[in-house]
């Protein structure tokens, strides 16, 4: 028997907006209990301002005339997190065991405050115990030392992690003589990286955000804007006031997609009014859009050819795919070869809703296409982005304006830290750049992805692991294989702001070591510091804490980097203390080792930044060819071995109270959860087909193509009744994590495949 909603504890349908009073209400919240208010307030008020500091939140660009903050909920949660008063000091850990601090949950180990000294773990008393910034510098270098072969250390950065400190860190890593840099790109958007290139010459998108001005249609495929990038939402909402048609292919029906409230407009606040955003949303299945990509092109070459023989000039830019294009002829023969019952069958859409949706294409000049995670975290993440590409390259919605692509970059420095070299395949003008600028070669060959350090560390090949910041461990698939293997190193260091999952997992020596977060004053020798970002359009701009530090002890990650690399390397050619006391050195010498930036120093002091070269957005091709290239891929499938005809397709995803592995709270206000995690969306059909209701207690199980061993399973879940297309379903990162295995990713860029499971649901036993 079906439930209504409110029989099932902590779950009901969400009417609001998103946006409004709700978040509102929400950032008073979180503001609660992290820290004091007169100074929350002013803090606020500096995030993304031009002399402020960029918002640690998302890497979604800030609007060139902005004069008054630009309101956020997440982002004013992701600073209060960091700003809190809440510490834990040496005394913290002198109470706690980490075989009790390992029972706590992900919210409660961060939400026990910022780290104040360097801890080093004492396996005797099962604690951390506070150490010196020399004596953790020493004993760090003096490991390091020894392991004869460098590759045998892993050096993992997440995405917050600035300019200045990304460069500092590949450059130590490079002279140490390893080039292992799994990366939290390579979970994130590495398809990305790795598929464009191919198609058109750079990594990176080709959008501005003036471009979202002047286009005449958006589709938006497979990300979470309202809680993930919740500032897109205004220009999102701009052009939905304009008449731009907005076009969603998302597996859920997300709120913040389908309406929004502006909380700065005090007219729709009032009226309790929003603007929809969507004007059609499709809801696709789990893993169903390169069938839905191929489907919209396969229409749009027949609306072409049915235009040419009524004698007009057709929809393609003709003119383009000549003069600007290869392939275009093999990928009409491949999309003429595909059935539109296979497309129908694996994208759960019909041919119509395909063919609207490719007409909407058609009819605007000028087309963006945005996306994430619901593209890249597949098995076959690289080739829905090439196919995205293809899409707009069939009628030159690229390298003009108004018109690009636009990967929405998760972490708000995660493209910035590749741009300055944390990069496992390093080419060839960045080795040649480093030699020119320090005076050593750097080593040539191919280090580790995340994936590839995860296995050589679980097979015991390497022993050694820095992280400069995030939560590897966590963030990674397959706790049963990543827990026991990060167990096993012989050496950790963490360089973090806060407790979590991946300090718990002690090597034989572990060591944390508390640094200066985004939101506080930085000083060295040479004064008070900024750091610079790139954000998801490659705009790059200074920023500058404005807070006193959680503690006198915290360093700064370029110098904590520094201290390692002098303890580490006694023959350095870097004068590491010299480039620390002013980072505007750091900047010299970025700009000696990649030419783009050039008068770095200078083009940042300008308001705003400036924005990094992106050849393909002035119709530029760095690619073999010379153009820009169609690009094809085999069949529709996400994975032929895997499941069968009853698998459901299961996709992890991020609720509203969460930044990756941070949990700040139990809600997940626009899916109408509240006060806990332990659910699974689906369909009510699928529930139906199950003989499961609402509210009911379940076991999620893997199923096929993991040959690893026995099924995986999520016990003991309840099912919440939901809008996601039917045959797919949806859990939260990162409890969800345990169902992947190591090795379910896409060949092609090494992304895990944490969006497309295939599992079974049954009633809990
Ligand atoms: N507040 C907040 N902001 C964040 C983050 C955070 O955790 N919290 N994380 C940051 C990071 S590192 C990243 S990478 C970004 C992530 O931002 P998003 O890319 O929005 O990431 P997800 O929440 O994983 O959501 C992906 C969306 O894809 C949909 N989806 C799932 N499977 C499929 C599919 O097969 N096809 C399609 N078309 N859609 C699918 C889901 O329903 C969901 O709406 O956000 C960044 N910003
Ligand atoms: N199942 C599933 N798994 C996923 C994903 C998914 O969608 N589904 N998404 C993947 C994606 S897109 C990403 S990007 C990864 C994220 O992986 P990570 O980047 O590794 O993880 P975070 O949760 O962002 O890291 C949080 C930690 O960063 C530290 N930290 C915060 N601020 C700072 C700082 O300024 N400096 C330093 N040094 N440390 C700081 C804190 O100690 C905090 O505990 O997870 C991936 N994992
Ligand atoms: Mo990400």
């Amino acid at each position: 028997m079906a439930k209504h909603d409110d029989e099932v504890p902590g779950v009901k349908t969400y009417e609001g907006s998103a946006g409004g009073w709700g978040a509102l209400g929400a950032v008073a919240r979180a503001l609660k209990g992290q820290m004091a208010i007169a100074e929350d307030v002013r803090t606020l008020m500096r995030v993304n301002q031009p002399w402020g500091f960029d918002c640690p939140g998302c890497a979604w660009p800030d609007p060139k005339h902005t004069s008054s903050f630009e309101f956020c909920e997440n982002g004013a949660k992701a600073v209060t997190w960091e700003a809190t008063s809440k510490r834990a000091a040496p005394e913290f850990f002198a109470e706690h065991t980490l075989a009790q601090l390992w029972e706590w949950s992900d919210h409660a180990l961060e939400d026990a405050g910022r780290l104040t000294h360097p801890m080093a773990y004492d396996r005797a008393s099962d604690r951390y115990l506070p150490i010196s910034w020399d004596e953790a510098f020493a004993r760090i270098g003096a490991l390091l030392r020894g392991y004869k072969d460098p590759a045998t250390v892993e050096f993992y950065t997440s995405g917050r992690t600035s300019n200045e400190a990304a460069f500092l860190y590949q450059l130590f890593v490079r002279e140490y003589g390893s080039n292992n840099f799994p990366d939290c790109s390579n979970m994130c958007h590495e398809a990305t990286s790795v598929g464009l290139p191919q198609s058109i010459g750079v990594g990176k998108g080709t959008v501005t955000l003036e471009d979202f001005d002047h286009c005449d249609a958006i589709f938006s495929i497979g990300h979470n804007p309202g809680t993930n990038h919740p500032r897109m939402l205004s220009t999102l909402r701009e052009a939905s006031r304009r008449g731009v048609p907005i076009v969603v292919f998302n597996p859920l029906k997300e709120r913040g997609l389908e309406r929004f409230a502006a909380p700065q407009d005090p007219v729709e606040m009032l009226t309790l009014s929003a603007t929809p955003i969507a004007t059609t949303y499709y809801q696709v299945k789990v893993g169903g859009d390169v069938a839905v990509l191929k489907g919209m092109m396969k229409a749009l070459l027949a609306a072409d050819a049915a235009a040419i023989a009524d004698g007009g000039e057709g929809l393609l830019d003709r003119e383009f795919i000549a003069a600007h294009t290869t392939g275009f002829e093999a990928l009409a023969a491949d999309l003429e070869a595909l059935a539109w019952s296979t497309i129908q069958a694996h994208s759960g859409l019909s041919r119509a809703d395909i063919e609207a949706a490719a007409q909407v294409y058609a009819a605007a000049k000028r087309v963006i296409v945005c996306y994430g995670m619901g593209i890249t975290q597949h098995r076959h993440g690289t080739s829905n982005v090439q196919q995205l590409a293809n899409l707009l390259l069939l009628r030159g919605n690229i390298g003009r304006e108004g018109a690009g692509i636009c990967p929405l970059r998760g972490h708000s420095n995660v493209q910035g830290d590749r741009t300055v070299g944390i990069t496992e395949i390093p080419s060839r003008a960045l080795l040649d750049g480093i030699e020119r600028a320090f005076g050593f070669a750097p080593p040539d060959s191919r280090g580790h992805n995340a994936v590839e350090a995860l296995q050589a560390i679980a097979a015991g090949r390497s022993k050694a692991i820095i992280c400069l910041g995030g939560n590897l461990a966590v963030a990674m698939p397959d706790p049963q294989t990543v827990f026991p293997a990060m167990r096993g190193l012989e050496l950790a260091v963490h360089v973090a702001t806060k407790l979590n999952r991946s300090h718990l997992l002690t090597a034989r020596e572990s060591i944390l070591l508390p640094c200066l977060g985004r939101t506080e004053r930085d000083v060295q020798a040479g004064g008070r510091q900024s750091v610079t970002v790139e954000d998801s359009m490659s705009m790059v701009h200074a920023s500058r804490g404005t807070l006193k530090p959680a503690s006198e002890q915290l360093r700064s990650e370029p110098a904590i980097v520094a201290g390692i690399a002098q303890a580490t390397l006694p023959e350095t050619k870097v004068d590491w203390a010299g480039l620390v006391a002013d980072y505007a050195l750091i900047r010299d010498k970025i700009e000696a080792v990649f030419p783009d930036f050039h008068r770095f120093n200078e083009r940042i002091a300008v308001p705003g930044g400036f924005r990094l070269d992106v050849p393909a957005s002035r119709r530029e091709w760095r690619t073999a060819s010379g153009k820009a290239n169609f690009l094809l891929c085999a069949g529709v499938e996400e994975d032929p071995r895997a499941g069968g005809a009853d698998a459901l397709r299961l996709a992890t995803i991020r609720s509203h109270d969460q930044y990756n592995t941070t949990i700040y709270g139990l809600d997940d206000r626009y899916r109408g959860i509240a006060g806990r995690r332990d659910v699974v969306f689906v369909n009510p059909r699928d529930l139906q087909r199950l003989g499961l209701a609402h509210g009911d207690l379940v076991d999620v199980e893997t199923v096929a193509a993991h040959a690893d061993g026995p099924p995986r399973a999520l016990r003991g879940q309840t099912v919440v009744a939901y809008e996601i297309a039917p045959g797919s379903v949806a859990a939260y990162y990162p409890e969800a994590n345990g169902l992947l295995a190591l090795d379910q990713y896409d060949e092609r860029s090494g992304t895990p495949a944490y969006k497309s499971i295939p599992v079974s649901i049954r009633r809990a036993r």
